[in-house]
Parts: C-alpha cells; structure tokens; sequence
C-alpha cells in the first residue's frame, strides 16, 4: 500500500530515532472542538520535547499518512470532514479516496506497517456493556492480537465492560501489564479495581518485554502497558459512576448504535460533568504520550 510517510518520520526510522504513532479518532471524534486540536499539536510537542518524532496517523482522500504537517492536524480536527476508519475501512477507503480518522485497530495496523512500534492512545476499545444483545465488541481487540505493537493506554475506556474485555484479551493472548501498578487503569480513573498479572516499572523493562516478544516467536500479538491516570487527576468516582449510568442509559433511549456508540458516551460524560471528564481524558492521555516518548527511547536505544 501507498503510505505518505513525512519526511521526518521517514528520516527518524532511517536513522533509528524514537518514533511514537499517535491515532487520530480520538481527535476528530473523541475531544471536542476547539480542545481537539490544541492538543492533537500539545501530544506532538511533548514527543518532539523529548527528542521523539511522533507520527499522528490518519487517512486523507484515500491516502493513509504517517507524520502529518499543521494543515493535516487541522483538517483531523474538523469530525465533519473526517469519517471513523478501523482496520476494515482501509481498503474501502482506499479505493474510494474517502478521508477519516483511524481508530487504534486502523492505526495499529498501519503503524507497524510503517515500522513503527510504540503507539500511544487514551483507552483502547473493548466489550460493549449489553454484549449479549448487540455482540458490540471493538475491533481493536481482534486487530491486537495479531499485530506487534505496543499500545500505551489508560487502560481500556470505563464505558465498557471492563472484566469482559480483560477476559477477551487474555482469550486473544494480548499481552497486558499495568505500569507501575497492580491493578487495570480505569480509563478516567486510576484504578478499574480489577488486578492484572503483570506490572511492569520502568520504561526499560517495558523494551525488554518488546524484545522478548519478538524472541518467543508465534503469533505477532500487542503489548499493552496500561498506565493509569495519577489519583490527583482522575474524575470523581462517584460522578463517574452516576453519569456513565444516565449516558448509557441516554445511548438505549436514542438508539445509539455501532460505531457512533463509543463517541457518543465520551460526549455525553464531557457535557454531564462540566468538563471534569474531559480534563481526565486528556491527563490519561497526556501521561499515556508522556511514558510512551520514554519507551520509544528504551526501544530505540536497544
Ligand atoms: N481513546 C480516547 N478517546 C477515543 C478513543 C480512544 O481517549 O475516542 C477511540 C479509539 O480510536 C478507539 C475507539 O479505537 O475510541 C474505539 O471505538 P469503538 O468502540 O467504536 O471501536
Ligand atoms: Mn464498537
């Protein structure tokens, strides 16, 4: 496939300088305007900071870009001219010169492609509460466990059932450790209170895990270091708790379906709490930018 790879990302993986891959759903369709794109420029500043090249990813009239210029962020920033691409759309669009933003199963995907190996998100996606009705589950899951990457998340997003889609990237032996904890992040909150197997304390150890991925062979599986939001910054746990109930419980009542279900909730919680979950959001996903610069480095360093 044709990737527009920017020179700059092209240069850095000639030379062998850091590079994080950073997915652009979450600015197009998961931050509200004019947030979005302030911070989709802040997360490139931080990696460029810390001598990291980033490369946000998305697809433009049907061309898959690595590395995008200021114009590029710009029009990522506009939901009304970017669609929302997984994996399976790429083709689509592709072939029909269709523009979105990738999700972290579209991302992932084209990252390692390019040759990209860390990737930095907010909450991965996962099971849908209510699986049993609608069989909603991400196709960030599936995508995972057959791609070689590492994910740096918050864990995946409160919205959904947490302990289902633990159960299911264990059944897809998706790698999982929690930094410099013992517990699954919780997205907006620093714990989800489930326990993960596997903690791991320093960005080092996270490349040694890498290494060690590529030297057990098999299936080219993810790894996930999930990384949680510090305690300072997460929501309120109970107004988390009550407003996810009313947005959820807003999503049935509309209909809400498929692929606009997970934005849907983000925006509901950002308007119920007064923005409270959207500075939570953007700590997860600052801290997220901030350690996987370090692991690209580690990696890097090998
Ligand atoms: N993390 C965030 N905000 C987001 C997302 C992640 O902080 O909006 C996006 C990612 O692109 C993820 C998607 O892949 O939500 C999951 O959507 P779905 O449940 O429709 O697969
Ligand atoms: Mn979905």
């Amino acid at each position: 496939m044709d990737l527009r790879i920017s020179d700059e990302v092209r240069q850095a993986l000639t030379d062998g300088t850091p590079v994080v891959a950073l997915e652009s759903t979450i600015i197009s369709h998961g931050l509200p305007q004019p947030r979005n794109l302030e911070v989709a420029r802040e997360f490139e500043e931080t990696l460029r900071g810390s001598g990291v090249v980033p490369a946000t990813i998305a697809v433009f009239d049907g061309a898959p870009h690595i590395g995008l210029d200021e114009a590029g962020l710009e029009r990522l920033a506009d939901p009304q001219r970017m669609r929302k691409f997984g994996f399976r759309d790429l083709a689509l669009a592709v072939a029909t010169g269709a523009s979105g933003a990738t999700t972290v199963s579209g991302t992932a995907h084209l990252a390692a492609l390019a040759g990209i190996r860390v990737f930095a998100t907010g909450g991965l996606g996962g099971v849908h509460r209510g699986w049993t009705t609608d069989q909603d589950e991400s196709a960030d899951l599936q995508l995972l466990s057959r791609t070689r990457i590492t994910v740096i998340c918050a864990g995946v997003k409160s919205i959904l059932d947490v302990p289902a889609t633990l159960q299911r990237l264990e059944t897809l032996n998706i790698s999982v450790a929690g930094y410099r904890t013992g517990e699954f992040p919780g997205f907006y909150l620093s714990t989800s209170g489930l326990p993960v197997d596997w903690t791991l304390d320093s960005p080092e150890q996270c490349a040694a895990v890498m290494r060690g991925q590529d030297a057990v062979e098999g299936p080219r599986t993810a790894l996930i270091v999930a990384n949680p939001v510090a305690p300072e910054q997460q929501l309120d746990p109970a107004l988390h708790d009550r407003v996810l109930a009313e947005g959820l419980a807003a999503a049935d009542s509309a209909g809400v379906k498929g692929q606009a279900v997970t934005p849907f909730l983000l925006k509901y919680l950002v308007d119920a709490t007064d923005g409270a979950s959207l500075e939570a959001n953007l700590a997860a996903v600052r801290g997220n930018v901030a350690l996987a610069a370090r692991i690209a480095t580690a990696w890097s360093a090998r």
